[in-house]
């Protein structure tokens, strides 16, 4: 039990793995990699996850954990950066992700999306002030790119930053911005005369307000925020100077949905653990329900989806190390990864009946916290787009 009394939550069970041998397709270091990821999912998040995600509590402390175990930005190189290969990166997305997607949102928004647009785009001066303190998590940094009139058309960003007698200024609002309240940099994209550009924004600027968003029922052991910028005041020198049009925020939203095609097969896998433990204990019309055909049949169908998503993510993985990996690759993985997760923790849900929807069970989490997946880094609709127009180069978006 745990001390608020609760039973002692589903370690990750190695049931999936033994059928599944993903180890065989690994290096020893990757293989380092995701062990200590399981590790600190099992010891430092699933203790406290279903009161975390009951009480929406999200566990900040742990920020410097995560850094100190070396998650934090760690496919960048340089700046105290793991430089890991993508293979071992997207393990470690699987296995926090294993234990709650808020979880591995916070990596993904902390590495690959704020400290890769500062990596990628900086100036050297940028990088050094924020990286350092960033991988070893003592700086938190966001990504201030969805408006509240919705995320799926960036283009139509209504964010502005003007020149100003002092710097630029910076107008507008902000939504669905994951760590924006805790975050000590938000990085902005905003429309300027010269289309949109990215600003570093350390979150006391005068004018910078960061609200969580309080009715969610998905995510709650994470922070999502309301932004607002009003007439926020930064120095020339804020803005990113690598970064020049909509292809600076894609550029990291490719490193993020990379983690999300990993990432949402560790629900997924958690959720298949659940359903397979049920279903050797629970008892209808005098057996185990594991012992029926119809139940057997779920398992395996949950199980061979499983380890085509984990292929695929790996396979994407081995392109992105050899430099070859591009946006419309990762839509097919985003949008098949969260898909069938989500498929995989209803069927879950399913064969648990009733217990399916208590937090006994990490299944009911996995599956609201798989709705936001599902909506962020590109719905399942964006993603289809995408490969429509790679397979027939016609543009149906608008
Ligand atoms: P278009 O507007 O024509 O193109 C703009 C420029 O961007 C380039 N581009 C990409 N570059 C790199 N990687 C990609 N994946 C790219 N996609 C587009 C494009 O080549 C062009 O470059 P240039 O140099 O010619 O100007 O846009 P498009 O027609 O290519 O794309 C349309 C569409 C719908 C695919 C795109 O707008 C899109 O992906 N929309 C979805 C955006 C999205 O995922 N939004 C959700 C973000 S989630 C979030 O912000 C929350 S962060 C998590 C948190 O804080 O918790």
């Amino acid at each position: 039990m745990t001390a608020a009394g609760r039973p002692t939550p589903l370690v990750p069970s190695p049931l999936v793995d033994t059928v599944f041998d993903l180890d065989a397709l690994l290096e020893p270091e990757e293989i380092v990699w995701a062990r200590a990821a399981r590790a600190f999912a099992t010891n430092r998040i699933l203790p406290t996850i279903e009161d975390d995600f009951e009480e929406k509590h999200f566990r900040a402390e742990l920020i410097p954990e995560l850094g100190a175990a070396g998650f934090l930005g760690m496919h960048l190189t340089g700046y105290g950066c793991a430089g890991a290969g993508a293979v071992s990166y997207g393990l470690v997305c699987l296995e926090l992700e294993a234990a709650d997607s808020g979880w591995r949102t916070f990596v993904s928004v902390q590495g690959s999306l704020a400290m890769s647009a500062i990596h990628k785009y900086g100036s050297a001066e940028q990088k050094q002030r924020w990286l350092p303190g960033m991988a070893a998590g003592q700086l938190v940094g966001c990504f201030a790119l969805t408006e509240p009139t919705g995320g799926s058309d960036p283009a139509a960003m209504a964010t502005t930053a003007t020149r100003g007698a002092d710097g630029w200024v910076i107008e507008g609002a902000k939504r669905w911005i994951g760590l924006a309240s805790i975050a000590d940099v938000a990085i902005v994209w905003a429309q300027t005369d010269a289309g949109v550009r990215g600003f570093l924004v350390p979150t006391d600027s005068i004018g910078f307000t960061a609200i969580p968003i309080g009715k969610k029922l998905s995510m709650r052991a994470s922070i999502q925020c309301d932004v607002h910028l009003d007439a926020v005041q930064v120095p020339f020198d804020a803005i990113l100077p690598g970064a020049a049009g909509l292809s600076g925020p894609f550029g990291c939203l490719n490193e993020a949905r990379f983690g999300i095609v990993w990432g949402a097969m560790g629900a997924a896998r958690s959720c298949l653990d659940a359903a397979i433990l049920r279903a050797k204990t629970r008892e209808v019309f005098g057996k185990p329900i594991g012992a029926t055909q119809l139940i057997q049949a779920k398992l395996a169908d949950m199980l061979v989806e499983y380890e085509k998503g984990v292929l695929l993510a790996l396979h994407l993985g081995r392109l992105k190390e050899r430099g070859t990996l591009t946006p419309t690759q990762i839509s097919i993985g985003k949008l098949n990864s969260v898909r069938e997760a989500i498929q995989i923790a209803r069927e879950a849900r399913v064969i648990l009946g009733g217990d399916g929807i208590t937090s006994e069970f990490p299944v009911m989490r996995h599956l609201a916290n798989l709705e936001s997946v599902r909506t962020y880094e590109g719905t399942d609709e964006i993603h289809q787009l995408v490969l429509g127009r790679a397979l027939t180069g016609l543009n149906a978006f608008s």
